[in-house]
């Protein structure tokens, strides 16, 4: 079986190692984000392409999410000796050296696709793992603070600010003239399935679908999707200030609707939601499972609950 997955960071990650485990002979492609994507100190950074790579290889720092198992913070501690700005990103010194690598590798040419391809012949994912472009792309947050009205990297917003100024829009810079990178459309066209795990629907999975071509060629297959909100709580980080940003209630509901009948085929929604199952959503299949993805088996049901309501609607 041929499954493709469009992933963002802990959510898409978590979700995968499940999906693995629930189906150990399936090829796996999975569409990375990358307007969460930075440059620091010169160097590439791709938060979500690495949380991937880091969870599904074993370095991952488990507690966190994101960043490497056993980090230490020497580089870190030096830059900002030499004040050098931004303080607020904490990058690890095993960390920097997938940075080093990254950006070595696109200064000599290379596409990011080709490149995230090298740094996973180490971290062996047991899955393809593509970006969804190999164009810079970059999530830029529209506030008003003391400095009035201004765009600022969505890393700086979610990071520094804790997304605590609200969101006035979230523009994908360069989303337009973007272009799926190399095996994109070709691995959607060629899955029996798609899946949408419980990723942040705006910055996550709604950046990726926002690169042209990307969001018709998934549309054509069969698509189940896994609520990333629970009870009117996004489970962990800040989807809901994402969510209010594009005039989305943060409900299990209202993404499913949001994302739409064209889009998914059918949705998952945890147990707390279980009126949105029994009430339906117009076009889309509904059933309620646990969705918390506490340890492996229980992310490897959710998974089995996914593939088994596609195998239904295919
Ligand atoms: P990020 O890039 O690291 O922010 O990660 P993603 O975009 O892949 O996923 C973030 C989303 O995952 C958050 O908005 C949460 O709502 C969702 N999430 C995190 N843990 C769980 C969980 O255990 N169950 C479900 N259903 N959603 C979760
Ligand atoms: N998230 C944080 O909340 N604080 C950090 O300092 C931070 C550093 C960081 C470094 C490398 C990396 O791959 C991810 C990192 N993240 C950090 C996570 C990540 O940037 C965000 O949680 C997501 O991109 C939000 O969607
Ligand atoms: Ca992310």
């Amino acid at each position: 079986m041929r499954i493709v997955v469009l992933a963002g960071g802990i959510g898409g990650a978590r979700f995968l190692r499940g999906l693995k485990r629930a189906a150990p002979d399936a090829e796996i492609t999975v569409i990375g984000n990358t307007g969460d994507d930075i440059f620091l100190f010169g160097l590439k950074v791709c938060p979500d392409l690495d949380t991937v790579m880091y969870t599904l290889g074993g370095g991952i720092n488990e507690e966190q999410g994101w960043g490497r198992a056993g980090e230490t913070f020497h580089v870190k501690e030096e830059l900002a000796a030499y004040e050098v700005e931004p303080t607020w990103f904490n990058l690890g010194d095993r960390d920097f050296a997938t940075h080093i690598v990254r950006t070595q590798m696109l200064s000599a040419g290379y596409p990011l696709s080709a490149v995230t391809e090298a740094l996973c012949h180490r971290w062996r994912p047991g899955v393809r793992l593509i970006p969804m472009t190999d164009d810079r792309v970059e999530t830029h947050v529209v506030i008003t603070d003391g400095q009035g009205r201004r765009a600022i990297h969505f890393q700086e917003w979610w990071v520094r600010l804790r997304a605590s100024v609200p969101a006035e829009a979230i523009v994908a810079i360069g989303i337009e003239d973007a272009k799926p990178a190399p095996g994109v459309l070709e691995s959607i066209e060629q899955a029996d399935v798609v899946l949408l795990p419980p990723s942040n629907p705006v910055v996550s999975v709604g950046t990726i679908l926002g690169v042209p071509g990307i969001r018709e060629a998934v549309a054509a297959k069969t698509v189940v999707g896994v609520s990333p909100i629970i009870g009117g709580a996004p489970v962990r980080g800040m989807a809901d200030a994402c969510l209010r940003a594009i005039g989305v209630e943060t409900s299990a509901r209202a993404v499913a609707e949001h994302y739409g009948p064209d889009l998914l085929d059918g949705w998952l929604v945890d147990e707390a939601d279980a009126e949105v199952a029994e009430q339906g959503i117009e076009g889309i299949a509904v059933r309620a499972r646990p969705l918390l993805m506490t340890d492996l088996e229980a992310s490897a049901d959710i998974a089995r609950a996914a593939l088994r309501l596609a195998e239904e609607l295919r």
